[in-house]
């Protein structure tokens, strides 16, 4: 675990949780090999946006449950609809990070059951959107970032509000809850190139949730 001096940074909205250099350089490797192994069950692939868009991000799961999106909408699967296989299991590494993120947090007792992955190529992003799938919004979105720098972000709750960005680096943790849980929120822009990494291009974002 990285300093904790920057845990609570002033001027986040009340509810979200900028957790800087938490993980470790080599924790930062083995999430990416684990991830590598989840994808060569459900591999990476640009999800079908309800309106016949692709999102430029590529996504997979893992869990009991995975977000998917295709002209059937949006929603939580207990499969993988592209080859109808169940989500690959949560990998050891991702649950004990998480576990070792939170504590000493008020949601220590947070328990996903589905984790979004996200990769960003140079050029992806992701528009704002609020994570509205779930059946209980007292549950947070907590995202592990790896990988290239990006700007995440934080808008109100109507599209239209104005939003703040936020630097999220590779090695930082998000904790998305309270009165901030169904806030606007998007990834504006990748920094290519910088990702200390060597086995990961881009950027990736572990997206823990409480589907059920
Ligand atoms: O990549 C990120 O940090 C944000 C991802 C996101 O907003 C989502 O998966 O809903």
């Amino acid at each position: 675990m990285g300093p904790i001096a920057d845990l609570f940074p002033a001027n986040l909205p009340s509810g979200i949780v900028h957790l800087k250099s938490i993980l470790a350089k080599d924790t930062q490797d083995e999430l990416v090999r684990a991830t590598k192994q989840v994808a060569k069950i459900a591999e990476f692939s640009h999800a079908r946006t309800k309106s016949g868009g692709i999102y430029s991000a590529e996504m997979t799961n893992c869990g009991e449950f995975g977000w998917w999106s295709d002209a059937k909408g949006y929603r939580y699967t207990d499969a993988d609809p592209r080859s109808g296989q169940p989500w690959p299991k949560m990998p050891k590494s991702f649950s004990d990070t998480l576990t070792r993120v939170l504590a000493g947090t008020d949601r220590s007792d947070f328990g996903p059951d589905a984790c979004l992955i996200n990769h960003y190529p140079d050029g992806a992003k992701m528009g704002l959107h609020q994570d509205k799938d779930e059946a209980d919004f007292s549950q947070p979105i907590v995202t592990l970032s790896l990988g290239a720098s990006a700007d995440f972000l934080i808008g109100g709750f109507d599209r239209s509000d104005k939003s703040i960005k936020l630097l999220v680096e590779s090695g930082d943790a998000l904790i998305m809850g309270g009165e901030s849980r169904l806030r606007f929120h998007g990834i504006r822009k990748i920094y290519p190139g910088t990702s200390p990494l060597s086995d990961l291009d881009g950027r990736l974002s572990l997206t823990f949730r409480k589907a059920t």
